[in-house]
């Protein structure tokens, strides 16, 4: 059986989603870096970087890394649809969920945890690096929306695994209130996402209305 360290409002809820879209049983353990307890040691032994999402296999081996997680899942389980079919637009799809990672979500470890990149800085240069790292995350935030359309879901006509991983990695940092203002439409995506039955029961439980 699938086992998935996770924790309420963080990335793990996006697979989540995608694994009740798989409609296979996994157990959860719940576990977050900053926790002295059992599950942390636990998540710790399997990913060095103690963070969630970390996904055991029902084999054994250990998936971390929410694109590389939600890639896995959508190929070996096609009738979810998390991925497109069409090549090119399945190209497109694989894309946006390497840039959310590599662009969107790395920020909000720093945003979270300065000292990581600022060690033995005063208080004022913590500050001035997350207000920095904000800017830049809503800022690609707005590139992301101007680059990836809406079909009219991102990966269609229905939310698949680039959908689900923008409404999570959104939740953060004011990443939603930047973008009201910044790009509209996006922001009303992003809300179509939300409300999508085949992303709102799961979602709903880490970010009730
Ligand atoms: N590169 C990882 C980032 C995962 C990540 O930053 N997870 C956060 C929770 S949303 C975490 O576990 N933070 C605790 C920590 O970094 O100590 C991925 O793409 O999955």
């Amino acid at each position: 059986m699938y086992e998935l360290f996770g924790y309420r409002q963080s990335g793990s809820a996006a697979v989540e989603i995608a694994l009740s879209l798989c409609g296979v049983p996994y157990r959860q353990v719940a576990a977050y870096s900053t926790e002295d307890t059992e599950a942390a040691h636990e998540l710790e032994a399997l990913n060095p970087q103690k963070q969630v999402p970390t996904l055991r296999l029902p084999d054994g081996s250990v998936l971390t890394e929410v694109a590389a997680i939600l890639i896995h899942l959508g190929l070996t389980y096609p009738q979810a649809k998390l991925l497109p079919t069409d090549p090119g637009q399945r190209a497109q799809s694989l894309r946006g969920l390497v840039y959310i990672a590599a662009n969107c979500y790395t920020p909000i470890g720093i945003i979270d945890f300065p000292q990581r990149w600022l060690a033995d800085a005063d208080e004022a240069s913590q500050q001035q690096l997350i207000a920095g790292t904000r800017q830049r995350l809503y800022r690609n935030w707005a590139l992301f929306a101007d680059q990836f359309p809406a079909r009219p879901f991102l990966d269609g006509t229905e939310p698949g695994a680039l959908d689900i991983l923008a409404v999570v990695i959104t939740q953060w940092s004011g990443t939603r209130e930047a973008m009201l203002e910044a790009r509209p439409e996006f922001h009303g995506l992003l809300e179509r996402i939300d409300r999508h039955q085949r992303v709102a029961p799961v979602l709903s439980l880490h970010w009730p209305e």
